[in-house]
Formats: structure tokens, C-alpha cells, sequence
């Protein structure tokens, strides 16, 4: 047991650490020394201390192949999404076929290493392979789609903390009832997809958590508000349904252009949990696409989203996980061609740098997490 007076001097060296950390990410940029993140200081640790998940999305080929990202991902996460291996894209080479191979690797370092697994995703209207539209038809559609979900859920069974069941089938600009996205499950299932996936998914595997994804749920702006009350709907039908959902995943892809997410948000987290079910910010980031000034000051804005939005997040009970969508700015889907920077920099959306230097992202992620207790 620490004394008193230990307690406090250990925090005031934690304390005096993270100012330094501050100065270093704030004021000089990256010409002082790098700050140690490891062990105790690591955004696991501190998550750890409060009982919070935090992870990222991952690349097999990554795990196997780069011993750095191998070693940064295990170092700050206790929980990991594969960012594209478990889709039907890279599962299904064939309509007979599955390879399983990228998926079992993030899984197996994940058991290697005790961290946690959230699956991503059963069922979404994105990364289809090219023979689907040739070969599902409304016949078979209900019996493809069950079928995939036994066989992936089924070979993961009992080892996965969560699943993405269905990703994005909410789009109001669809202009079809329910804000259903129009969808090629909705389409050739009908709308009752959302529901059979779920139930699918409980039956092939009792253990995981099970949620539904979606993204541009966060700010207040009309378009996102209306999204949200439409997700909040079909949520509420299905618990009323009895169908099984567990959780709702809020993506978390932000903008810097963006009003900061508010009070919209946060009654839907209130309403989630009134409701039993928990929600996880399964994909952060931050799109820096239209952000002018210094790398330094670039930093210092984004920085700045991450420490307000996690902060507002964490704050809710029913909140436990946080994931960032890849680790590394090396590897950002936000350095797509429909994302770059007009002026051709790379974006530098997450934790860490392209060369993984910690950025002042990582801090300000830390800072939010460390403010879990203080909103209980
Ligand atoms: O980051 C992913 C990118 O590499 C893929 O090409 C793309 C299509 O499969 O999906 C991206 O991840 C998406 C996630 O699966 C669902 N929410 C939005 C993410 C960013 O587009």
C-alpha cells in the first residue's frame, strides 16, 4: 500500500511528466526529446487504471510483417478491430470459398499478446466481392447472408469481445422509409435484414457484444441529428422486437471543419443506456483535409478534438471503449485520394506520427481517458 504522502509525490512527477509532454507536443513541435509512452505511460496503462478498452484497427500484414507497428499496436491497445480482414471482401474469394487467413492472424496476435477483439463487420452494403451482384439474387440472399454469418461468427465463437453485426443501414438521404440506406441486404433480404443479422449472429456465437455501426452521428448539424434519431428508431425497434443488440458503435470519424459533437450525442448515449445497451467510439479519427497553419499548430487543433470528444464520451457510464481507426499516420485511409490535403501534405489524424513518434493526439487521447473517474 502507498501512503498518502507517496501517492501525492507520484502524482506530481505524473503530473510534472505530462507538462513536459505538453510543452514538448505544443510549443516545440518535435524538436525536443520524444516522451516516453511506454509501459506505465502508455494509453493502455492509463486505460487499464480505469477500466476503459482502448485499441485501434489493425492490418495483418502489418502484425506479421513490421515488428515497429507490431510493437506499437500491442503496446498501446487492449482491444483490436481488424480494419478491413474480416469484411466479405477479403473473406470470400469465391462463393464457396472463405480465406480466413488475415482474420486469424489479428486474432491469434491479439490471443498472443491477451488483448481483446472487436469483429468488423457481418453484413454491409461496402466491401462486397465482385461476384456477389452476379450471384445473390432476392432466392438466395437470406440464405447467403445467414450462411456467412454462421460460418465467420461460428469459427471466431467465444473469442471475440464484440461484433460489428451490421455496419451503416441507416442513410436518410436514401429517401426510403426508416432512413434505411439503400442497400443491395436491403434490396434482395428486404428490411428485416438488420433483425436476422442479429439474430444470426446470437445464435453462431453467444459471447460477443453485439452491435450496430454507423458514422456521421455525431454533430448536431441537421443532417446528423436526423441520422441519429433515425438510428435510435431502429434500435429501439429492435429491442422492442426482442431482438439481440447489445451495443451501438458511434464511428467517430470526425472533421475539423465540423461543429464539435454536443448535446444531440450526448442524449443518445443517455437514451442507449436507458435503453441497456452500451456504446463504443469504434473509429476515430480526425479528417484535417481543410486545415490551414503549422504542422504545430495543425497538430495543437486536432489534438484539441481529440481531448474535448473522448472527454465528452468517457464521461458516460455506458461508454467503455475507444478505438481509433489504424494507429500510425502512416497507414490513414484518410490518405486516399478523396481525402487529401489540397496541398498534398499527408493528413495527421491519429495518435502517431507517420515515423510513430508519439503526436499531440496520443496525449490529449491519454488526458480524456484519465478523466474517466471523475465523471462517476
Ligand atoms: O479504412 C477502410 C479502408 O481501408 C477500406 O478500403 C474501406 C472499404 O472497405 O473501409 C475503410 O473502413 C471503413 C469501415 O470499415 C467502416 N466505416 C468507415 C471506414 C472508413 O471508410
Amino acid at each position: 500500500m502507498k501512503t498518502r504522502r507517496e501517492f501525492l509525490r507520484v502524482a506530481a512527477v505524473g503530473a510534472a511528466a505530462s507538462a513536459t509532454q505538453h510543452l514538448w507536443a505544443e510549443q516545440t513541435g518535435r524538436t525536443a526529446a520524444v516522451p516516453d509512452v511506454s509501459g506505465a505511460n502508455s494509453l493502455q496503462a492509463h486505460a487499464d487504471a480505469h477500466g476503459l478498452l482502448v485499441g485501434c484497427a489493425v492490418v495483418p500484414e502489418k502484425l506479421t510483417g513490421e515488428p515497429e507497428y507490431a510493437g506499437l499496436v500491442s503496446a498501446q491497445s487492449n482491444i483490436l478491430v481488424p480494419e478491413n480482414a474480416m469484411k466479405w471482401k477479403a473473406l470470400r474469394p469465391a462463393p464457396d470459398k472463405f480465406n480466413f487467413s488475415g482474420a486469424d492472424t489479428i486474432v491469434a496476435f491479439a490471443s498472443a499478446h491477451g488483448r481483446k477483439v472487436r469483429g468488423h463487420n457481418l453484413c454491409w452494403h461496402v466491401a462486397i466481392p465482385d461476384w456477389f451482384a452476379a450471384t445473390v439474387t432476392k432466392d438466395n440472399a437470406r440464405q447467403i447472408l445467414t450462411e456467412h454469418i454462421r460460418t465467420v461468427a461460428g469459427r471466431y465463437a467465444g473469442k471475440l469481445h464484440s461484433w460489428d453485426v451490421v455496419n451503416e443501414a441507416i442513410d436518410p438521404k436514401s429517401g426510403l422509409p426508416n432512413g434505411m440506406r439503400k442497400s443491395p441486404w436491403l434490396e434482395l433480404v428486404g428490411p428485416d435484414y438488420v433483425d436476422l443479422a442479429f439474430r444470426t449472429a446470437r445464435e453462431a456465437d453467444p459471447a460477443p457484444l453485439l452491435t450496430y455501426n454507423d458514422y456521421a452521428i455525431e454533430t448536431d448539424a441537421p443532417d446528423e441529428t436526423e441520422k441519429r434519431e433515425a438510428v435510435l428508431a431502429l434500435v429501439r425497434g429492435m429491442k422492442k422486437r426482442g431482438v439481440p443488440i447489445d451495443a451501438v458503435g458511434v464511428q467517430s470519424h470526425l472533421k475539423t471543419q465540423n461543429p464539435a459533437p454536443g448535446k444531440g450525442l450526448r442524449d443518445f448515449v443517455r437514451e442507449l443506456r436507458q435503453m441497456g445497451l452500451r456504446v463504443f467510439v469504434t473509429e476515430l479519427d480526425v479528417d484535417e483535409k481543410k486545415l490551414e497553419g503549422s504542422e504545430s499548430e495543425r497538430d495543437a487543433a486536432i489534438a484539441r478534438i481529440y481531448r474535448d470528444y473522448v472527454t465528452m464520451m468517457v464521461a458516460e457510464p455506458n461508454v467503455d471503449a475507444v478505438l481509433t481507426w489504424g494507429i500510425t499516420d502512416r497507414y490513414t485511409w484518410l490518405n486516399g485520394p478523396k481525402w487529401a490535403r489540397p496541398d498534398g501534405k499527408p493528413q495527421r489524424c491519429l495518435p502517431f506520427y507517420a515515423d510513430y513518434e508519439p503526436a499531440p493526439a496520443f496525449f490529449a487521447l491519454r488526458d480524456a481517458v484519465d478523466t474517466r473517474l471523475a465523471g462517476r
